[in-house]
Protein backbone atom coordinates (compact mmCIF):
# COMPACT_ATOMS: atom_id res chain seq x y z
CA UNK A 1 0.00 0.00 0.00
CA UNK A 2 2.64 2.87 0.65
CA UNK A 3 4.18 1.24 -2.59
CA UNK A 4 1.34 2.54 -4.23
CA UNK A 5 0.70 5.55 -2.39
CA UNK A 6 4.40 6.44 -2.69
CA UNK A 7 4.56 5.62 -7.05
CA UNK A 8 1.64 7.91 -6.88
CA UNK A 9 2.85 10.83 -4.98
CA UNK A 10 6.00 10.49 -7.34
CA UNK A 11 3.99 10.55 -10.51
CA UNK A 12 1.84 13.46 -9.84
CA UNK A 13 3.41 15.91 -7.17
CA UNK A 14 7.08 15.01 -7.21
CA UNK A 15 9.40 17.80 -9.29
CA UNK A 16 10.50 15.93 -12.66
CA UNK A 17 13.81 17.22 -13.51
CA UNK A 18 15.18 17.80 -17.03
CA UNK A 19 18.14 18.54 -19.12
CA UNK A 20 18.04 20.71 -21.49
CA UNK A 21 21.40 21.41 -23.58
CA UNK A 22 21.38 24.65 -25.54
CA UNK A 23 23.78 24.56 -28.62
CA UNK A 24 24.24 26.47 -31.75
CA UNK A 25 27.03 28.64 -33.20
CA UNK A 26 28.85 31.14 -31.37
CA UNK A 27 26.95 34.57 -31.19
CA UNK A 28 23.97 32.92 -32.41
CA UNK A 29 22.41 34.26 -28.95
CA UNK A 30 21.90 30.71 -26.39
CA UNK A 31 23.12 33.23 -23.34
CA UNK A 32 20.45 35.48 -24.16
CA UNK A 33 17.96 33.06 -24.82
CA UNK A 34 18.88 31.27 -21.23
CA UNK A 35 18.63 34.99 -19.77
CA UNK A 36 15.37 35.43 -20.98
CA UNK A 37 14.28 32.10 -19.98
CA UNK A 38 15.43 32.65 -16.29
CA UNK A 39 13.88 36.04 -16.29
CA UNK A 40 10.47 34.34 -17.57
CA UNK A 41 10.20 32.14 -15.58
CA UNK A 42 12.25 32.38 -12.03
CA UNK A 43 10.51 35.04 -9.54
CA UNK A 44 12.36 38.14 -8.68
CA UNK A 45 15.24 37.44 -11.30
CA UNK A 46 16.68 40.24 -12.80
CA UNK A 47 17.85 39.52 -16.33
CA UNK A 48 21.67 40.37 -17.16
CA UNK A 49 21.63 43.31 -19.06
CA UNK A 50 22.62 41.92 -22.85
CA UNK A 51 25.33 44.40 -23.21
CA UNK A 52 27.13 42.54 -19.90
CA UNK A 53 26.45 39.19 -21.92
CA UNK A 54 30.04 37.70 -23.23
CA UNK A 55 30.57 34.75 -25.36
CA UNK A 56 30.37 31.72 -23.77
CA UNK A 57 33.82 30.14 -22.79
CA UNK A 58 32.69 26.82 -21.52
CA UNK A 59 29.26 26.59 -19.91
CA UNK A 60 26.33 28.39 -18.33
CA UNK A 61 23.78 27.12 -16.34
CA UNK A 62 20.34 27.42 -14.97
CA UNK A 63 17.10 26.53 -13.84
CA UNK A 64 13.74 26.94 -14.38
CA UNK A 65 10.75 25.45 -12.45
CA UNK A 66 7.20 25.62 -13.95
CA UNK A 67 4.15 23.51 -12.55
CA UNK A 68 6.08 20.27 -11.27
CA UNK A 69 8.98 20.18 -13.65
CA UNK A 70 12.63 21.74 -13.04
CA UNK A 71 14.20 22.43 -16.66
CA UNK A 72 18.32 22.29 -15.49
CA UNK A 73 19.50 24.25 -18.75
CA UNK A 74 22.91 23.33 -19.88
CA UNK A 75 23.91 26.37 -22.51
CA UNK A 76 27.02 25.24 -23.99
CA UNK A 77 30.25 27.54 -25.89
CA UNK A 78 29.83 27.03 -29.86
CA UNK A 79 33.23 27.74 -30.46
CA UNK A 80 34.86 25.55 -33.00
CA UNK A 81 36.76 24.52 -30.14
CA UNK A 82 34.54 23.97 -27.68
CA UNK A 83 31.83 21.53 -29.82
CA UNK A 84 33.82 18.88 -29.44
CA UNK A 85 32.47 18.54 -25.91
CA UNK A 86 29.11 19.00 -26.85
CA UNK A 87 28.25 14.97 -27.05
CA UNK A 88 29.25 14.63 -23.67
CA UNK A 89 26.20 16.87 -22.39
CA UNK A 90 23.80 14.65 -24.58
CA UNK A 91 24.32 11.62 -22.97
CA UNK A 92 22.74 13.21 -20.22
CA UNK A 93 20.34 15.34 -21.87
CA UNK A 94 16.15 15.24 -22.19
CA UNK A 95 15.85 17.77 -24.91
CA UNK A 96 17.81 20.08 -27.06
CA UNK A 97 17.70 23.92 -27.94
CA UNK A 98 19.51 24.33 -31.09
CA UNK A 99 19.73 28.61 -31.52
CA UNK A 100 20.27 29.79 -35.31
CA UNK A 101 20.74 33.43 -36.07
CA UNK A 102 18.52 34.12 -38.72
CA UNK A 103 20.31 37.57 -39.50
CA UNK A 104 23.09 35.31 -41.23
CA UNK A 105 22.23 33.35 -44.16
CA UNK A 106 25.79 33.05 -45.21
CA UNK A 107 26.40 30.93 -42.19
CA UNK A 108 23.44 28.41 -42.97
CA UNK A 109 25.34 25.80 -44.46
CA UNK A 110 27.67 25.75 -41.71
CA UNK A 111 24.31 25.56 -39.48
CA UNK A 112 23.04 22.77 -41.20
CA UNK A 113 25.52 20.74 -41.40
CA UNK A 114 25.53 21.74 -37.53
CA UNK A 115 22.53 20.52 -36.65
CA UNK A 116 22.73 17.45 -39.06
CA UNK A 117 25.98 16.47 -36.67
CA UNK A 118 23.76 17.42 -33.77
CA UNK A 119 20.63 15.13 -34.44
CA UNK A 120 22.77 12.22 -36.03
CA UNK A 121 24.11 11.52 -32.32
CA UNK A 122 23.03 8.20 -30.78
CA UNK A 123 21.96 10.37 -27.88
CA UNK A 124 20.10 13.08 -29.46
CA UNK A 125 18.11 10.61 -31.76
CA UNK A 126 15.12 10.31 -29.63
CA UNK A 127 14.99 13.64 -27.90
CA UNK A 128 12.99 16.69 -28.44
CA UNK A 129 14.55 19.33 -30.49
CA UNK A 130 13.51 22.66 -30.71
CA UNK A 131 14.98 25.15 -33.20
CA UNK A 132 15.02 28.61 -31.72
CA UNK A 133 14.89 30.80 -34.88
CA UNK A 134 16.82 33.83 -33.06
CA UNK A 135 17.08 37.59 -33.74
CA UNK A 136 13.47 37.25 -35.83
CA UNK A 137 12.42 40.62 -34.88
CA UNK A 138 15.48 42.05 -37.17
CA UNK A 139 14.78 43.48 -40.51
CA UNK A 140 16.70 41.23 -43.20
CA UNK A 141 15.95 37.69 -40.91
CA UNK A 142 15.11 34.81 -42.40
CA UNK A 143 11.64 33.61 -41.84
CA UNK A 144 11.56 30.06 -39.61
CA UNK A 145 10.13 28.36 -42.55
CA UNK A 146 12.93 29.43 -44.43
CA UNK A 147 15.18 27.80 -41.88
CA UNK A 148 12.94 24.49 -41.22
CA UNK A 149 13.72 23.76 -45.02
CA UNK A 150 16.96 23.81 -44.34
CA UNK A 151 17.45 21.90 -41.49
CA UNK A 152 14.47 18.97 -42.15
CA UNK A 153 15.70 15.79 -41.93
CA UNK A 154 13.99 12.79 -42.25
CA UNK A 155 16.22 10.58 -39.94
CA UNK A 156 15.45 12.39 -36.80
CA UNK A 157 13.01 10.23 -35.27
CA UNK A 158 11.33 12.55 -32.77
CA UNK A 159 9.78 15.73 -31.88
CA UNK A 160 10.76 19.04 -34.04
CA UNK A 161 9.52 22.20 -33.15
CA UNK A 162 10.93 25.15 -35.42
CA UNK A 163 10.23 28.81 -33.33
CA UNK A 164 10.94 32.11 -35.08
CA UNK A 165 12.12 33.88 -31.74
CA UNK A 166 13.83 37.19 -30.38
CA UNK A 167 15.91 36.38 -26.78
CA UNK A 168 16.63 39.91 -27.23
CA UNK A 169 13.32 41.34 -26.86
CA UNK A 170 11.74 38.32 -25.53
CA UNK A 171 9.16 37.52 -28.18
CA UNK A 172 8.26 33.82 -28.09
CA UNK A 173 10.92 32.62 -25.69
CA UNK A 174 7.70 31.18 -22.81
CA UNK A 175 6.82 29.49 -25.84
CA UNK A 176 9.38 27.38 -26.27
CA UNK A 177 9.65 27.07 -22.78
CA UNK A 178 6.30 25.53 -22.64
CA UNK A 179 6.83 23.33 -25.75
CA UNK A 180 10.06 21.99 -24.21
CA UNK A 181 7.82 20.66 -21.06
CA UNK A 182 4.63 19.90 -22.78
CA UNK A 183 6.57 17.39 -25.26
CA UNK A 184 8.97 15.64 -21.82
CA UNK A 185 5.66 15.32 -20.13
CA UNK A 186 3.58 13.80 -22.80
CA UNK A 187 6.34 10.98 -24.12
CA UNK A 188 6.97 8.43 -21.11
CA UNK A 189 9.97 7.70 -23.46
CA UNK A 190 11.65 10.69 -22.64
CA UNK A 191 11.20 10.66 -18.69
P1 LIG B 1 25.89 33.08 -27.76
O1 LIG B 1 25.65 32.76 -26.31
O2 LIG B 1 25.18 32.17 -28.69
O3 LIG B 1 27.34 33.22 -28.11
P2 LIG B 1 24.89 35.71 -27.04
O4 LIG B 1 25.23 34.52 -28.06
O5 LIG B 1 23.69 35.39 -26.24
O6 LIG B 1 26.14 36.06 -26.29
O7 LIG B 1 24.49 36.87 -28.06
C1 LIG B 1 25.40 37.30 -29.08
C2 LIG B 1 25.00 38.69 -29.54
O8 LIG B 1 23.72 38.62 -30.17
C3 LIG B 1 24.85 39.72 -28.42
O9 LIG B 1 25.16 41.00 -28.94
C4 LIG B 1 23.36 39.69 -28.12
O10 LIG B 1 22.86 40.89 -27.53
C5 LIG B 1 22.82 39.52 -29.53
N1 LIG B 1 21.47 38.91 -29.53
C6 LIG B 1 21.07 37.81 -28.89
N2 LIG B 1 19.77 37.56 -29.16
C7 LIG B 1 19.36 38.55 -29.98
C8 LIG B 1 18.10 38.86 -30.61
O11 LIG B 1 17.08 38.18 -30.45
N3 LIG B 1 18.07 39.96 -31.41
C9 LIG B 1 19.18 40.74 -31.63
N4 LIG B 1 19.03 41.79 -32.42
N5 LIG B 1 20.37 40.50 -31.04
C10 LIG B 1 20.45 39.41 -30.23
P3 LIG B 1 26.58 41.73 -28.69
O12 LIG B 1 26.44 43.00 -29.45
O13 LIG B 1 26.69 41.90 -27.20
O14 LIG B 1 27.62 40.81 -29.24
Amino acid sequence: MYTLSAGIWEKFFKKKDYFVVIVGLDNAGKTTFLEQAKSHFVKDYGMLNPSKITATVGLNTGKVELNNTCLNFWDLGGQESLRELWPTYFDDANAIIFVVDATRSDLFPTVSALFKEVISNDAVQNLPVLVAVNKSEMEGASPAAEVRMLLEDENHQSDLAVLPVSALEGTNIERCVRWIVRTLASQPLYL
